[in-house]
């Protein structure tokens, strides 16, 4: 099979399949095992993966996987590498390579995400343990007079060099500018997310224009334009006509793929967003998922840390994403949910 990055972004966003994020850094796997009641140590964080690293999903709807280094060099439960489970389901192998977002100096309340120094030497090592695309989170915060330009345009240059670095790699960057739905006060409203969103996307596109990446090797990771999780009021079909009017006005055909965040979405609203914006096609790039939370929580609450309940979890990991396949293709409809 061909390592380009093109062919690489492509997989990707193959038809019907979408992205698990399973980067959780320490802090916040732990928090998601305490929720469960569980203590996240090595061994529970392997177990809650390898469960759904093994479910008959990844084959049918999961393109590929975002590790954190610490699952990327992971054993399963009987010894095999746990990339092994997801390249044997013929999914691709990608990392989280950014260390975290700061506070930016000077910008009180904002942040700036850090981990270029010496992220080519990384780059290359993670390729050698089979990565093949790589993910780099911005946080940009609403609030009362909240971006900055200074925020805006300092995490885009990141993005941007982060990028270069990857794809001189042969990695495939997910490029992910999260402006954030559950920020504080998280009571702003739709419009300001659509505006935002459209300042942080342009500038985006300037910094990697300018840094010279292959816009057709990369894959972008949006939130949708919503109202603050706080001030929720926008159905669907305005979440969705929003979210396209953004991204047309912003993103280049010659963008592959863009693979959402959900952001703090219940399961089935992230759901019934993407779906409806497939429905709105034709589209000229390929729009799926990359979900966390959204993918993940039911399955969490369904293993509840208990090797007893492991195929609970993945049958409620199934649904999830088969639920996702079908919105990545506009098909999804809320009946479905009930035959879970
Ligand atoms: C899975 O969560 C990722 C890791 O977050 P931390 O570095 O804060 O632990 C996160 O970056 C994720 O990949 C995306 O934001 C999408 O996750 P959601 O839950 O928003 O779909």
């Amino acid at each position: 099979m061909s390592d380009s990055l093109q062919d690489i972004a492509n997989r990707m966003v193959s038809t019907g399949k979408g992205i698990l994020a399973a980067d959780e850094s320490t802090g916040s796997i732990k928090k998601r095992l305490e929720s469960i009641g569980v203590e996240s140590t090595p061994e529970s964080r392997r177990d809650y993966r390898e469960m759904m690293f093994r479910a008959d999903a990844m084959k049918d709807y999961i393109s590929g996987v975002i590790l954190f280094d610490e699952t990327l060099r992971q054993n399963a439960a009987d010894g095999t590498p746990l990339r092994d489970l997801i390249t044997g389901a013929g999914s691709l192998i990608g990392i989280k390579v950014d260390t975290g977002a700061v506070p930016l100096q000077n910008f009180p309340g904002e942040t700036i995400t850090e981990g270029l120094d010496g992220l080519p030497k990384r780059i290359a090592e993670y390729h050698d343990l089979g990565a093949r695309f790589a993910k780099w989170r911005g946080v940009i915060a609403i609030s009362n007079g909240l971006p900055t330009w200074g925020a805006v345009r300092s995490n885009a240059h990141a993005l941007a060099r982060y990028a270069a670095i990857c794809q001189e790699g042969g990695i495939v960057p997910i490029v992910e500018p999260e402006v954030l739905m559950d920020g504080v006060p998280g009571d702003h409203s739709i419009e300001r997310c659509q505006e935002v969103t459209r300042w942080v996307l342009e500038t985006l596109f300037t910094e990697l224009k300018e840094a010279r990446v292959d816009l057709t090797g990369i894959i972008l990771k949006p939130n949708m334009v919503i109202d603050g999780k706080h001030a929720r009021k926008a159905g669907v079909a305005q979440v969705a006509e929003r979210t396209l009017a953004v991204l047309k006005a912003t993103v280049p055909s010659t963008v592959p793929g863009i693979a959402f965040l959900s952001g703090g979405q219940t399961t089935e609203e992230a759901t019934a967003h993407l779906s409806a914006m497939n429905a709105m096609g034709p589209l000229p790039w390929k729009l799926t998922f990359s979900y966390g939370r959204a993918l993940q929580a039911p399955a969490l609450k369904a293993w509840g840390g208990k090797s007893e309940n492991v195929a609970a979890g993945q049958r409620a990991f199934n649904h999830r994403a088969r639920m996702n396949g079908l919105a990545a293709v506009g098909t999804w409809a809320a009946e479905l949910e009930k035959a879970a």
